[in-house]
């Protein structure tokens, strides 16, 4: 897969892409990341990509020509049937699902704004979609198309191993991770769950389902609320709530 970036700080990505899953995607070719800056067609001396907002206001916005051109550019870099993203606090928001099937496509062209954003006629003309990647604002875009980045590379066949497999992630599942833990034993009076050390293998997967229905009940009822729980879960999931101090307990 390709994907091209426009955007005012090239570096801020290219950078990014090359930590971790992300860099080996890269590094296998899996996965080609290139990113431009409409700096570089601004044709007055001072390279300007911004002006101020019809109707006042504070701050700037992108202006339309040089970031037009180098979408035009960057797209013509793009295998057909690519296709192109805004990133905006006020876009559709990103999902597992979103990104699984961004993962099908041959190419993707991301931008990403800064001060008040672009030019609205500009997104009209050239991007296909605008995206969110939570309820929240950020200074540039760059960030919200390294997440979205980042999602869809992991997808990728090839990226993760047999051993990473995406299968098994949250929201995937509908369900939240279960606890990890590692060496040592002990830390700070904390020690590790029985069963996890017990070698029962059954007993660690009821246990380890039993903790991702309790913790999903805790945090992400809604998610919860999607699912069609499976008389065994419900079971460990009741326990799992039956087990939980109520919250006068005292316990002092
Ligand atoms: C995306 C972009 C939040 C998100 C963003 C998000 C800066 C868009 C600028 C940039 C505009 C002003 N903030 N939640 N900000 O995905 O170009 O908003």
């Amino acid at each position: 897969m390709r994907i091209e970036v426009v955007t005012l700080f090239p570096g801020l990505v290219t950078e990014a892409v090359k930590a971790g899953v992300l860099g080996r995607a890269v590094e296998r070719g899996i996965l080609e990341v290139h990113a431009t800056t409409p700096r570089e067609f601004a044709v007055d001396v001072h390279r300007t990509v911004d002006d101020r907002p019809y109707g006042g206001g504070p701050g700037m916005v992108m202006t339309i020509e040089p970031t037009r051109t180098a979408l035009r550019q960057a797209k013509a870099r793009l295998p057909q049937g690519s296709r192109s993203v805004y990133l905006a606090a006020d876009g559709v928001p990103l999902t597992q699902a979103k990104a699984q099937s961004m993962s099908q496509l041959p190419g993707l062209l991301l931008l990403a704004g800064r001060y008040e954003g672009v030019d609205e006629r500009l997104l009209d003309a050239e991007i296909d979609e605008q995206l969110s990647i939570g309820d929240y604002v950020l200074s540039g875009g760059e960030l919200p198309a390294l997440v979205l980045i980042d999602a869809i590379a992991r997808l990728l066949p090839g990226v993760l191993g047999d051993a990473e497999s995406a299968q098994q992630d949250s929201f995937v599942t509908g369900l939240l991770d279960w606890p990890h833990y590692t060496r040592p034993e002990e830390f700070e009076g904390r020690t590790v769950p029985e069963v996890l050390k017990s070698g029962n293998h059954a007993a660690i997967q009821r246990w380890r389902t039993k903790q991702s229905l309790g913790r999903t009940w805790e945090r992400r009822r809604d998610l919860l609320e999607k699912l069609q729980l499976t008389a065994e879960q419900q079971r460990l999931l009741d326990e799992f709530i039956a087990e939980q101090p109520r919250p006068d307990a005292g316990g002092g």
